[in-house]
């Protein structure tokens, strides 16, 4: 039988927290037992923010390690570096000729990344990232991206990337969707307002591999309100409770919530108690993962995706009479 493609990547920018794995690698963990999976290192991706090239290579080891700690087993899916397969860059140009800018202004990461500087400070690459994700996607033929609900927009241009080509040289790439999981966006501990975001600051994310001290401080600083559980950031450390902790003490504070009576202390103390035991695990393998299994886990993959992209490759240049 053959199964329905997946893909999907992250960017190695630092740590990853929380929100990028419920939003993303948890999902990418359970979908490799049932489809075929190809999930990278979207490290093309990660050079539009400003970065110090000296410390870029260990971003890749360390969100490599954060893949295979998760439980991503490279005998089930495809673990590879976007910069290695340079066809993603080839297929992003061709591309580019069938999407109008008006597409990429249009974009909420693009306006919330740009507004605070005038269109001189900002770097084409943060225009351009749709469309080099559209290339990552439709390369291999991906029917379902795994991705957080703030990458919706993106998916949904890859669509239109997509069907523009399809219209114009015939019929060439599968239209993708995004599939997300019941936890789609995580909120900042401090400004639950705003999705986690490691740009935020390290006090608004937990970190998968933070340790105890520094989780327990984390979520002891996290906003709260009135106690009537109603307010963003109460709603907040309900949801995490609902995602960490059992059923028996989720339904426990939901109750006190209702009879506006949650204390927040309590609750503080069991989601950090059952946020460092979740985490654990992972702690845990993530430090038994060394640098020489990453390379080899990278290198097959690259090995096993090439035959893919120059094949695939092959039929658009032909589409559009370059080859
Ligand atoms: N808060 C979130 N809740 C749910 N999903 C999230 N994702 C990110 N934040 C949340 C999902 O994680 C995957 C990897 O995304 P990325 O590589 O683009 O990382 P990011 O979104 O840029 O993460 P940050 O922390 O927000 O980075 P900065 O602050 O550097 O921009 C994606 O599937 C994303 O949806």
């Amino acid at each position: 039988m053959i199964k329905e493609i997946i893909l999907s990547g992250i960017r190695p920018t630092g740590r990853l927290h929380i929100g990028n794995y419920f939003g993303a690698l948890k999902n990418f963990v359970n979908l490799q037992k049932d489809y075929q999976c190809f999930f990278f290192i979207a490290d093309l991706h990660s050079l539009n923010e400003s970065f110090d090239p000296k410390e870029k290579h260990q971003q890749i080891v360390n969100l490599a390690k954060d893949y295979l700690a998760a439980g991503l087993d490279p005998k089930k899916c495809t673990i590879f570096l976007q910069s290695d397969i340079p066809q993603h860059a080839e297929l992003s140009v061709i591309l580019g000729s069938v999407v109008p800018v008006a597409y990429l202004f249009r974009m909420t990461q693009f306006k919330e990344k740009s507004s605070d500087r005038a269109l001189d400070k900002v770097n084409a690459g943060l225009l351009y990232y749709p469309i080099l994700m559209a290339a990552d996607i439709l390369m291999y033929d991906a029917a379902k991206i795994p991705v957080g609900l703030d990458q919706t927009q993106h998916v949904e241009l890859a669509r239109d990337v997509a069907r523009f080509f399809n219209n114009k040289y015939g019929q060439t790439f599968i239209e993708p969707k995004p599939l997300y999981t019941d936890n789609p966006k995580i909120m900042s501990l401090l400004e639950p307002a705003k999705k986690m975001s490691k740009s935020l600051g390290d006090n608004h994310c937990i970190y998968l591999d933070d340790e105890p001290e520094v989780i327990k401080k984390k979520i002891s600083k996290a906003v709260t309100d009135t106690g009537d559980g109603k307010g963003l950031g109460a709603k907040n450390l309900l949801n995490l409770i609902a995602i960490f902790s059992e059923p028996k003490i989720n339904q426990q504070f939901l109750t006190q919530a209702k009879n506006k009576e949650l204390k927040y202390s309590e609750l503080k103390e069991q989601l950090a108690t059952d946020l460092i035991n979740y985490l654990s695990d992972f702690r845990e393998n993530k430090k038994k993962i060394t640098n020489q299994q990453i390379k080899k886990v990278l290198a097959d993959g690259q090995k096993k995706v090439e035959k893919i992209v120059t094949a695939k490759m092959a039929t658009v240049k032909k589409r559009i009479g370059i080859a």
